[in-house]
């Protein structure tokens, strides 16, 4: 599979179809952003169920500690991943349809027994699918725990400097 950076990969980021990849960018970008390695691939559990399970089986002496999954429509694949593995496996509801209402319902209505964490439909999903896997990582890694501070605090003084920005607009405007 391909590696995206040098060191061994910790995170697979899997997708149902290239068509994902506008939205994944965003799970990709930000495991950059964090330093963590990763890899990425094209895979789909009704069109490669064979390659599915062979990648899922082979993740762990490769060293992945998460499993990042987005998928579309009948939304099947974090699933058919979180079947054939005990790591955790994030699910990222894709819109293909429906405003992926039909993939947010396959990914977190998981019968009992095998979990997928869901997260939210689309680029915010994508996003928040990459915090989750470092938030797991940085449990036993200080480096990332620290950085997942620093990323809240930045946060948190973005929202602080654009509601100085809507405050000041709203001030021009009452004086116009
Ligand atoms: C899903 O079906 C994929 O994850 C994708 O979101 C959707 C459509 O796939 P394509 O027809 O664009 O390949 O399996």
């Amino acid at each position: 599979m391909p590696k995206l950076g040098r060191a061994a990969p910790l995170v697979a980021v899997v997708m149902g179809s290239d068509s994902d990849l506008p939205v994944m960018n965003e799970c990709l970008k930000l495991l950059g952003q964090f330093s963590v390695p990763h890899e990425c691939a094209v895979i789909s559990a009704h069109r490669t169920p064979d390659r599915c399970r062979q990648y899922v089986r082979s993740a762990p002496a490769r060293g992945i500690k998460v499993i990042i999954a987005g998928a579309g429509r009948a939304a099947h694949l974090p699933g058919v991943i979180a079947s054939y593995t005990t790591l955790p496996v994030v699910g990222v509801p894709l819109d293909a349809g429906m405003s992926g209402l039909d993939a947010l319902l396959s990914i977190a209505q998981m019968p009992s027994g095998v979990p997928v964490a869901c997260m939210a439909v689309g680029k915010s999903g994508a996003a928040n699918a990459a915090l989750f896997a470092v938030e797991v990582l940085a449990v036993s890694d200080g480096v990332l725990a620290r950085k997942l501070k620093q990323h809240r605090t930045s946060m948190a003084a973005e929202v602080v400097r654009k509601s100085s920005l809507v405050v000041a607009e709203r001030n021009r405007a009452d004086k116009s």
